[in-house]
Parts: structure tokens; sequence; C-alpha cells
């Protein structure tokens, strides 16, 4: 199989139907333009930096048949479409088939401005449906993404005028070693998913090396347990017709046993090889009669017919599943690296073809030199012909007049939400996010609208996160009604959890990805589904941690929710060391397309929330991460400055012009920082006392302005260069948060004062705040040491 011109050779016009051959002639195309991306981008651009510029050329070529029997035949317009990462390049030339790719972006592959090296919604634009890059993550994308088209279908929101799509992944084989893919196997089985398909690349390759044997059948009987259809696609048609010939059971049953090594091994060997092997365990077969009577090149191409190399198999195998609405799994046996030299090599995932290969390629493929993108050369279909199939492609179709990526009006937020009577009394910011989302949750007069875009969320912390009051009011997701029990045997309890498919709660199991993709397929409902959601999901701050790639990818996607995670810190005290967060703050600051906050008082909650809401709406937004906590804070009444709360600080006691000193605090800590303060104040009268409600906006937005000034807008200022001004310029802000120091460590930099940053940097440990706060060094002594050691210091 290493002779590329077994690929370049035209199948004669009897073997198969003119519409195949056309079928063909495409993918020999595909293969072509995939490989010739890949190797302008390492060959034939010039190199500034020396890096190794990468592909995949065998990871595409062992998808061809697939892709072009999915795009040019099966998928539908509706279709949404996850396509394994390392097949990129496949899919921008088939969309440069189809007219929707430029030759400029291919041939810019990986270069700044070309196209991605893994598809991006972002960067690439519409024909994106799901960025993949991260394995695993794409594939399991897609059972959320089928859950809320169901969701916003049964909610009557979105465009009902579009028939219902099906949600595919195409997948790398070594992407099911991801756990999250049976993280999403098992939470898409609770929820009854619909409309899904998982097409496998089967080559028993991964990156390093060829996949164990058997492995298969564990994993098909996996998918059947979670109630999939599993439809294998293994042998091509040749080989079908050798094995109904006499000794072809032999032939069959040889190929059945043989380790997947060997067979890639073999396939990379060629012909003679494999001739050899067959002849030294079948040569006293019937088989022999097979064998004996093909050419070594016919013998290796018949041994390489795997079904998923066989565009009429995939066609009718995967239309033969188009009827009905189960989950279904195909599993394409193919050959990484299929009609490439280095098919079958395992070393081959980042093989690139050498410029002598490549020659020989190109004129086994009828290209000539100079004409390497043109769109039909070196087909012997007439170009006219294959423009026609092309359009007569049912995906080819549009979607809508504005293409594939839909959009939704947004939701009206009311001025101001509701806010809990908290004025004097004792409340945490959970607590207050619960009953806000509560009062929201009655949906009356201008909340209607809100209340019934809302759908919330959350890996079975329901309601140790306070969403409960919410979920008894709008009710859990599901598509099929179901009674509460409880609820009917008229036992006590909080929580009245009936299902329905109007309930707009979705309850997952503990898997924190999940919830990360769940909350990534929602944020993309007005793009997908023309339908605008506001998805919220509540989690416990340390476990971000455990979702965290699947929350990036939400963002790296622009996909826009809120989340929620409650409780954080060292503050949930007794709860001990693996419920503490410490790093959480600085995921907020670096992850990119998420505005984070963490308010101290519930006043400040409510102005982030309405603020979430909108900002998550806004072309210019983001998605909004709130840090909360269950320390119950006495609730002051004042008036806020709702932009200083939004752009992440507002003086509570402003300090006098030229003060020396000021102490900063985050989050539920506030309460030692206000005592530190009124000691502090003593001896400092013209301190200050700041509120830092999100370090990340304060960050963002000084690099923004000194990126501003930079380019020559002298006016441009930062909030906390604003907020800083009034301190003398060799000041000490004292700083406090339940989180790592180093969040606010960088507030040094601003005005050049200096900052004293409190904060544990430690796993944390059982205990009550008071000894807590002591070991850490958060407490109010902790504040004053530092205060002091400060004002010694000051210049
Ligand atoms: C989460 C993650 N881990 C590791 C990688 C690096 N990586 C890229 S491709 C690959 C192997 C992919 O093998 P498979 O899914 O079988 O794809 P194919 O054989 O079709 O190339 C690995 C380990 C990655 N992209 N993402
Ligand atoms: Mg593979």
């Amino acid at each position: 199989m290493n002779d590329p011109a077994i690929i370049a050779r035209p199948p004669s016009l009897t073997e198969v139907s003119r519409h195949t051959y056309r079928l063909q002639q495409l993918e020999k195309k595909l293969l072509r333009l995939s490989a010739w991306m890949i190797h302008n981008a390492n060959h034939i651009r010039p190199n500034r930096d020396g890096l190794k510029v990468g592909g995949h050329q065998a990871s595409c070529a062992s998808v061809i048949s697939i892709m072009a029997a999915l795009y040019f035949e099966i998928a539908r317009p509706q279709d949404r479409i996850a396509v394994k990462p390392h097949a990129g390049p496949v899919f921008h030339a088939i969309n440069y088939l189809f007219g929707r790719q430029s030759i400029d972006k291919m041939a810019g592959l990986r270069q700044f401005g070309g196209a991605q090296s893994y598809p991006s919604r972002v960067k690439d634009g519409p024909e994106v449906d799901f960025s993949t890059g991260s394995v695993g993550l794409g594939v399991a994308m897609t059972t959320f993404s089928a859950l809320m088209a169901d969701y916003v279908r049964l909610h009557g929101l979105g465009r009902t005028d579009l028939p219902p799509g099906r949600h595919i992944a195409i997948a790398g084989d070594a992407e099911l070693d991801e756990g999250n893919i049976y993280e999403a196997l098992l939470e898409g089985w609770k929820h009854d998913v619909r409309n899904l398909w998982w097409i496998i690349d089967y080559n028993r390759q991964s990156l390093d090396s060829v996949v164990p044997d058997r492995l298969f059948g564990r994993i098909e009987g996996l998918f059947r347990d979670m109630g999939w259809n599993v439809v294998t696609i293994k042998y091509g048609r040749k080989l079908e017709a050798a094995f109904a010939r006499e000794g072809g059971e032999a032939l069959r049953a040889w190929i059945d046993d043989c380790p997947n090594s060997l067979y890639s091994a073999l396939t990379f060997q060629g012909g003679a090889s494999w001739r050899q092997a067959l002849l030294a365990d079948l040569g006293r077969s019937k088989a022999r009669a097979i064998i004996d009577t093909l050419s070594d090149d016919d013998l290796g191409a018949l041994m390489t017919n795997l079904g998923g190399h066989d565009i009429e198999t995939v066609i009718d195998t995967l239309r033969a599943e188009t009827g009905g609405d189960q989950p279904t799994c195909f599993i394409a046996y193919t050959i990484k690296g299929m009609g490439l030299p280095f098919a079958g090599h395992k070393d081959n995932h980042a093989g690139l073809m050498t410029t002598e290969q490549m020659e020989v390629f190109r004129s086994a493929m009828g290209i000539r030199p100079g004409h390497e993108w043109d769109m039909f050369e070196g087909l012997d279909v007439p170009e006219r012909e294959l423009r026609a199939f092309l359009n007569a492609c049912p995906f080819a179709t549009p979607l809508t007049p504005q293409g594939r990526f839909l959009s939704a009006p947004a939701v009206p937020v009311p001025d101001h939400l509701p806010m809990p009577k908290v004025a004097g009394r004792k409340f945490s910011t959970q607590a207050g996010f619960g009953d806000i989302l509560a009062e929201i949750g009655r949906g009356e007069g201008d909340l209607k609208p809100l209340a019934s875009h809302i759908v919330t969320t959350s890996p079975d912390v329901t309601v140790s996160t306070n969403l409960g009051p919410w979920v008894n009011r709008r009710g859990i997701f599901d598509r099929h009604t179901r009674n509460d029990v409880f609820r009917d045997a008229k036992l006590a309890s909080a929580q009245r959890w009936g299902m329905s498919p109007e309930g707009q709660h979705i309850e997952l199991g503990i898997a924190e990805q999940n919830l990360f993709l769940l909350l990534g397929a929602a944020g993309l409902a007005p793009s997908m589904t023309g339908a605008r959601l506001l998805p919220i999901g509540t989690v416990y701050d340390p476990f971000v941690n455990r979702g965290l790639d699947a929350l990036i990818y939400g963002c790296y996607q622009d996909a826009r929710f809120l989340l929620v995670s409650t409780p954080s810190g060292l503050t949930l005290a007794p709860e001990g060391g693996q419920h503490q967060s410490v790093n959480t703050p600085l995921i907020g600051m670096a992850a990119d397309r998420l505005a984070s906050f963490e308010p101290a008082h519930v006043d400040e909650l409510a102005v982030l929330l309405r603020h979430a809401f909108t900002h998550m709406q806004q072309a210019e937004g983001s998605s909004v991460w709130l840090r909360l906590s269950t320390r119950q804070l006495e609730q002051p009444t004042r008036v806020l400055d709702v932009d200083a709360v939004v752009a992440g600080a507002h003086w509570v006691v402003p300090p006098a012009a030229g003060a020396r000193i000021a102490i900063g605090y985050q989050g539920p800590v506030a309460p030692e920082a206000a005592a530190a303060f009124a000691e502090l104040q003593m001896e400092e009268p013209g301190a200050g006392l700041l509120a830092i409600t999100s370090p990340d906006r304060l960050h963002a937005n000084w690099l923004a302005a000194t990126r501003a000034r930079r380019r020559g807008d002298r006016m441009a200022t930062a909030h906390i260069e604003r907020i800083l001004a009034p301190l003398t310029p060799g000041a000490t802000l004292v700083t406090v948060l339940d989180g790592h120091p180093a969040t606010h460590a960088w507030l040094g930099s601003v005005r050049g004062q200096i900052v004293v940053p409190l904060g544990p940097d430690h796993f944390g440990q059982s205990g009550d705040i008071p000894d807590l706060y002591q070991e850490y060094g958060i407490d109010t002594d902790a504040i004053l040491d530092a205060c002091a050691q400060a004002l010694l210091a000051v210049r």
C-alpha cells in the first residue's frame, strides 16, 4: 500500500456506477488537497523561525472516505458535525469544493490569518460547528448539543421552522481513551439523547502506537450498554466479494485474527509481504486460489480494502441508519495514511511526505506543476459534471440565507434584579444567589422573558449550591414527564422535583466535565439553534479544576454561560483540604472570554448577576464566573457605585488624598479586612478600604489601557489606575482574599506602589474560620501585621 499510484489509478466504469465514480474522484481530490495543504505549509512556504509547522497527512488520509460519504451524500444542512481535530485539512478541502473556503486560507494553513491547524469556530468561521483540538471533547460535546437541541425544541424556542438535525462526531479511535467520553456516554443515556452519531475512524493507531487488539470489543459493549446502536463497517466490497468465494472464509478468519500491529506493518510493506504472510498461514488452504490470482499490487489493494475506505459501503451503512433517532456508533475500520507512502506505519501520526514522495504523488494524481490548488485538476470527470454533483449534495443547500450560524435577539434584562431583604441581616453570597434566582423564577412582570430563557444545570450539587428554590419553581427538564414520587406520597421534602419537557433545570451526574460541556453546548444555542438561552451552571469552586479543560473548551468556542462556583476557599472551613480551592481566582484571571468576579456582599452580587445576564448576550461580551461563599456576613446598607463594582473595585472608605496606606479585600474575608481597617484608621486616618470584586476585570482593563497608551492613545486610563490615584505614589496596599495571593500581587505594578498580598498558598485543612484564617494568615491580626510592616517600609 505504500505506492501512491494505487490511489491514482481510477477504477473502471464497469466496476462502479457513475455516481460512485464521481465520489471517488472527489475522494481523490480530498486526499490530494489535504496532503498538499500540509506539504505546502511545511515545505513550500518560507519558514521564518525554523519551527516544524506540522500537520497530519496520515490522519487526514484515513478519514477521507468517511468524510466524503458524510458531506457529499448523507449529511443534511441542519446537521451539526464535530470533525476530529487532525482532519482539519480534509474539512477545509470539502468546504473549498462547496465554495465555502478560499485558496488563501488553505495555502495559509497553520499560518497567521490562515486556516487553523484544528477547526475553530471563532477563527475559521461559520462552517465550523464545533471547535476541536483537545481530543475527546468535541466528540462528547455532540451529546450535549443534541440534548440542547431537544431542550430548545421542547420549549418552543429558536428556529422552529428548521427541521431537527443530527449531531455527528467524526472521532479518532484514540479519542475513546479520554475519560470524558465515558462520562458523556453515561449522562447521555440518563437523558435519553437522540439524533446522535459518532463515527469512529478506527485506524487502530493513536499518536505513539498501534492500539491493543480486542479493545473495541470492550468499547462496543460499553456503547451497547448505554443504549447505543453499534454498527461496524469492517470490510469493503472487494474483500466481501473475496470472502464469498471458495476459501474466502479462511481469508476472513485470517484477517479477523490478524493482530493490529501486524496488519499495520504489512500494510506499510505492501503486496509482496502480504503474500508471504498469507501463504505462510493459508498456503495449504483453499484461500490460496484467491491469493494466487492477484498481482502484488492487487493483493495489497484487496487486503487493505477496509470498510472505512469503501465509500459505497460507508454510504450504504450510514444511510441504513438514517431512519431512526437512537444514538448510533459506527466503527469504521480504516488505515492511517491510506494511499500515502507511510500507510500503516506506526510512526506516521506526524509523518510528512518528503518532497520526492510528494512529486511522485503529484504526477500520479495527474496534477500539473503550478495547478496544485485547481479544484478539478487531475480528475477525469468533466468540471461541469462535478460542479453539478457538488451543487446537488444535500449538505450544499444553505441552512438559512445567512448560512450555518444562526442568531437570536437578546433577552431583555430589567434594570434591577429582585434583591432579597438583607439589610442588617447576616447573609451569604450563595444564599443571595439562590434567593435572587428563585425570585426571578416567579417569572412575574418584566422578569418573565429572563425567567423563561434561563436554563440551569448542576453536577449533583443543585441543592448544596442553593439552586433548589429555583428548581422548585421551574422544574426539571426531561423529555418525558415523570412525577416526583416523594411529593406524590406526601413525604416532606424541601425539593419538589417533578420532571417534564417544560422543566428548566438539567440535573447532571457528578462529572464536572459534563457540566462544562453542557454549558458550552447551551452557550452556543443562539448560533446552533437560533434560541437565546441564558445557561447557569453551579459547581463547588474547587471542582472547577476537575472540569477545567471543558470549561476552557467552552470559552474557546465563545459559548456564553454563567458559572457560579460555590462554596469556595478555606472559608468552607470544616469540609477540609480537598474542598478548599486556592487557585481558582487565578484561573478566572487567566481564562480568556470569561469575566470572573467575587463579590463579598449580596448587593454587589445582585449588581454582578444583572451584569452577567447582559454581558453574556453582548457581541463583545463573554461568559461570566461568580465565585461565591457560604459564609454569612453582616450586610451593609449603602448606595453602590454600580459601574465600579462591575469594573472590579470600589472604595468602601475612600482614602484621603496622599494617603499612605489602604486595605483591599476580596470576597468573604471582608469582616477581617473591616476590623483591621478600623484599627488602622486610628493610626492612619486617611487610609482607605477597597472592595475588590474582580481582579480579573481590573487586570484586563489595565492591560487594555496600557496597550492603548502604547498605541498612542495618551488619554487611556484604567479603572484601577483611577482607583489607586488618590494614594501617594509610595503608598502600600495590603490586600487579602481567600485564594492565592498572586491574584493581587500585580496591583503594585499599576502605579509602582507596594502591595503586601495576603492569601493562602498551601492546601487547606479542616478547622473553623478563626483557626484557619489565623493559620493561613488572612485574619485581622495578619492584616494588621502586614499594615504595620508596610508602614515601616513606606517610602
Ligand atoms: C487532550 C489531548 N491530549 C493529547 C493530544 C495530542 N494528540 C493529538 S492526536 C493524538 C492521537 C490521536 O489519535 P486518534 O484519535 O486515533 O486519531 P488519528 O489516528 O485519526 O490521528 C494525540 C495523543 C491532544 N490533541 N489532546
Ligand atoms: Mg487513530
